[in-house]
């Protein structure tokens, strides 16, 4: 019989790319969404499997929704994406994002706990939650937490929760503390996909100008299409553990910048880039590197696209949705 999966955070970014990575494997996929008047598939569609998903309705924010929804489905694994995954936003609504990224997981567990104790559960922990930590310049399972934002604090919760059910009830349960991955499909607030989506607008003579803040943070920045296979890797292996995931080079919003535009054929992109300090942060977390080394070794996973080709391969995406060829 086919391994079932649930899916929270399924129409974000990462949610479709597993969902496809899933389907390839012959995995039956339950995707979670939110009662909306109007859903938003069209992160799905770009993959391709909007038809090949079962959908169910529920909320991070409403214990009973997902009680009932892990008693019904008695899924094999849960992959818990959901989350109000952008940082600038948690300084403002920071009692939203703690319901939303500390309490959802605690109530997906509780009901993993009480009505399906062999439901593997993966939770989607991040480099965040290492703001201002590192161990000579990068950071692993090792190092320890020191987030910079009411997000980066909701997920070291969510981080121990996990750890604590494994240790408790001896649940199947997995943090994947992922560093920064990106793709086409990413939130249009997120700096890259900013970027990518600026840079196409620029060279089609849609807009004048890239407005943006803190240039100098520098972050390991990877694909999110390989990042899925590291969840899912996380999850078959026959004990739970906790594993970071992330490319091993740092890079800076400048240099970003600068390979976007001359992807399209702007040297002097200074004449663009306007600073503004509305995108700068209360704090901020300066640099993000990570060594994967353990899941290297353990998972056998290793990236597969580099820095210079997701830049090009966000532009591209860009430029070809506003019509260009
Ligand atoms: P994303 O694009 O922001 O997607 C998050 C999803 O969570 C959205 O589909 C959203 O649903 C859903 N969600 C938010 N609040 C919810 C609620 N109350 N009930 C049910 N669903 C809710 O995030 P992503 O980039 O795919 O990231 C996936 C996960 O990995 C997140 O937990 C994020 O914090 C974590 N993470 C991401 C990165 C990264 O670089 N992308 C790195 C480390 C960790 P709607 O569509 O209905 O709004
Ligand atoms: O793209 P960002 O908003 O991502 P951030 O804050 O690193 O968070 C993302 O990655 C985390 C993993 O480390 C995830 F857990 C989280 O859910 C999310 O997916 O900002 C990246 C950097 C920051 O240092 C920010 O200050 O870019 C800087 N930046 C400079 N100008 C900007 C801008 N960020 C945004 N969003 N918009 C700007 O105009």
């Amino acid at each position: 019989m086919s391994k079932s999966a649930l899916i929270t955070g399924i129409l974000g970014q990462d949610g479709p790319y597993l969902a496809d990575f899933l389907l390839r494997k012959g995995y039956k996929v339950y995707g979670l969404i939110r009662r909306y008047s109007n859903p938003n598939f069209s992160n799905l569609d770009y993959l391709n499997v909007t038809n090949k998903v079962d959908y169910v309705e529920g909320d991070m924010n409403d214990e009973a929704s997902l009680l009932n929804l892990i008693r019904g489905l008695h899924p094999d694994e849960v992959y818990n994406l959901a989350a109000q995954s952008f940082v600038k936003a948690s300084f403002e609504q920071a009692k939203l994002t703690t319901e939303v990224n500390s309490l959802g997981p605690l109530y997906l567990l509780n009901a993993i706990k009480f009505f399906s104790p062999t439901t593997k559960f993966y939770q989607a922990s991040t480099s965040e939650m290492f703001g201002l930590q590192h161990t000579n310049g990068y950071q692993d399972e090792k190092t320890p937490f020191h987030p910079r934002s009411p997000y980066g604090v909701s997920k070291v919760y969510a981080y121990w929760i996990t750890v604590n059910y494994r240790e408790s009830y001896g649940l199947f349960t997995c943090n994947g503390i992922l560093f920064n991955h990106e793709s086409p499909i990413r939130g249009i607030q997120f700096v890259t996909r900013k970027i990518t989506d600026g840079v196409a607008k620029i060279k089609l003579g849609l807009v004048k100008e890239l407005r943006l803040g803190n240039l100098e943070a520098k972050r390991d920045w990877g694909f999110a299409d390989d990042y899925v296979e590291a969840m899912y890797l996380m999850m078959q292996q026959k004990n739970p553990d906790d594993y970071v995931i992330g490319t091993g080079e740092s890079h800076s919003v400048r240099e970003f910048v600068e390979i976007a535009f001359k992807s399209i054929g702007i040297a002097d992109w200074k004449k663009y880039v306007v600073i503004d300090p509305q995108f700068k942060r209360p704090a901020e977390v300066p640099n993000l590197k990570a060594k994967a080394d353990k899941a290297r070794k353990n998972l056998g996973w290793k990236p597969k696209v580099a820095f210079d080709e997701l830049v090009e391969i966000m532009v591209k995406a860009d430029l070809k949705r506003y019509g260009s060829r």
